[in-house]
């Protein structure tokens, strides 16, 4: 195998980073060239991505790259978090700031739409549980559709699809991304055109689905001129980050579960194909995309969301305190045993996140958690509690025990959540990488090279080239017991609706 220079760009909901990879054949080096922070606008009654500032960085990082590393990249790839989109007019043109998902415009959307399409058909076309941040609500509310009549010849582009778009001129949307739409049949791996004309959605927004690994096309040359870089392919590697980090997950064998932890911690499995029954509906696991067309049965769950908004609140009140502080913190919080369902949209909106907690525990007839200790460890252990039920709703959905879970991603630098996920599930914890993302968009950059040749594969050069730490059990009697008060809560609080 030759030695591949490749550059990936990963944009997560609070932060993104360029990321330079170095494959020699046998293993894969990283160094990042580039970070940045996300933050979202809010402009008027709506709050936006700022996309134009994340093109800025995402040249920026090129052009770092091209400085460190002296030699041109063989490609270029970009993954981001899911469902969100830009829309392009035929001259390419981007029509408005592409909303955030966090917008609580299609929230009123989400229901009226139940109203022409039920839930339980809505799971059979597209095996994606109905929240208010899916593409598909957020089409139905989408004000400059809603207010433009010559949207015929406009085009849909997801975001890593928006950032490929403006870097090669072509339009495509990729398999893994669009799988997260709530418009995609998870069977056939294509549109779902009865969906969209149930919704009247237009079917001319929407491209050709292509496979994660294609190559798009060549830099355009004005970026090249404007960054004095030569051109290079783009490549939609797998355009979710959720997706390139699963793809990175350095198993051995296939009877695990995995965590993608970061703003939102994704837990569920690989399977070949997808499971659309009542029960995992119920249950609210969705049917994603995963690299080589697989299929990844999830479950979202708020993740260090709870634990950033916190800190954001905090700071506002003067306080600037870093995670490892804030971890630090809760080690050592008397115990209040309170917990909050982490699955609970209620936290969906930015904001005012600890009176939120306390709120929720107040309404729900626990102690509640007072000082800043208490709210973090409150939010840490209700994370490794959700953790635990979704294992074993995912080990009722296949009949199968798994015997490990698999941590990725920024959020394993939590080694208390590690720790604590390892307690409370009773399982081997098997944390790293921390750049799953990026590595995950790199290696299935090399797959489309023709240098390494399936995730069997993939996952293999990751273990040796990224070797994970290891987190064993431990109390587990005293985290049993604690965790059937949780189910009890959660228990009351479906009989209360
Ligand atoms: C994680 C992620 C999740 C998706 C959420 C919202 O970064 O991509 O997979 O459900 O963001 O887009």
């Amino acid at each position: 195998a030759k030695s591949l220079q490749m550059m990936a760009v990963d944009f997560g909901a609070s932060s993104g980073r360029a990321v330079a990879g170095h494959f020699d054949g046998q293993r894969l080096s990283i160094q990042e060239v580039h970070r940045f922070d996300n933050e979202p606008v809010q402009l008027g009654e709506r709050l936006h991505w700022d996309f134009l500032r994340l093109f800025h960085e995402l040249k920026r990082g090129m052009m770092k790259a091209r400085q460190e590393l002296g030699a041109v990249p063989a490609s270029i790839a970009v993954d981001t978090w899911g469902v969100d989109y830009g829309l392009v007019d035929p001259k390419g043109r981007l029509i408005g700031n592409p909303y955030h998902y966090r917008d609580l415009r299609s929230e009123p959307a989400m229901k009226e739409a139940l109203k022409w399409i039920s839930e339980a058909e809505l799971y059979g076309l597209t095996g994606i549980q109905s929240s208010s941040i899916n593409t598909i609500y957020q089409l139905y509310a989408d004000e400059h559709l809603r207010l433009y009549q010559n949207a015929d010849d406009w085009r849909m582009l997801f975001m890593p699809d928006l950032f490929h778009y403006y870097l090669s001129g072509e339009m495509a949307n990729e398999y893994t991304i669009a799988s997260t739409s709530g418009l995609l049949d998870p069977v056939r791996r294509t549109w779902s055109s009865k969906v969209m004309r149930t919704l009247s959605l237009p079917e001319s927004l929407f491209s050709p689905v292509v496979m994660p690994g294609t190559r798009l096309g060549a830099l355009r040359p004005e970026i090249c001129a404007e960054l004095s870089i030569p051109a290079m392919p783009v490549i939609a590697a797998s355009g979710h980050d959720t997706a390139a980090a699963v793809a990175s997950i350095p198993a051995s064998s296939s009877r695990y579960a995995f965590i993608s932890s970061g703003t939102w911690s994704l837990m569920g499995i690989e399977l070949d194909e997808p499971v659309l029954t009542a029960r995992s509906r119920e249950l609210l696991f969705s049917n994603e995309g995963s690299a080589e067309g697989k299929i990844r049965l999830l479950k979202n769950i708020m993740g260090l969301w709870l634990l950033q908004e916190c800190r954001r609140s905090w700071a506002m009140e003067g306080d600037s305190l870093s995670y490892a502080e804030l971890t630090e913190m809760a080690q050592h919080a008397p115990q209040t045993a309170s917990y909050v369902d982490a699955g609970d949209a209620v936290f969906l909106p930015p904001g005012n996140m600890p009176e939120r907690i306390r709120e929720y525990c107040r309404a729900s007839g626990q102690n509640v958690p007072q000082s800043r200790p208490e709210i973090v460890r409150c939010i840490l252990e209700s994370l490794a509690f959700k953790y635990r039920q979704t294992l074993d709703e995912i080990e009722e959905l296949t009949g199968e025990r798994l015997d490990h879970i698999h941590m990725v991603g920024g959020g394993i630098q939590n080694r208390l959540l590690c720790q604590l996920t390892a307690s409370v599930t009773g399982r081997t914890v098997i944390a790293g990488p921390v750049e799953a993302t990026s590595i995950g968009n790199l290696m299935m950059q090399a797959k489309a090279h023709g240098e390494v040749h399936g995730l069997g594969e993939i996952r293999e050069i990751v273990r040796e080239s990224f070797p994970p730490e290891i987190y064993v059990p431990a109390d587990a009697e005293l985290w049993d017991e604690r965790y059937h008060g949780f189910e009890q809560l959660l228990g009351l609080l479906k009989m209360r609706g």
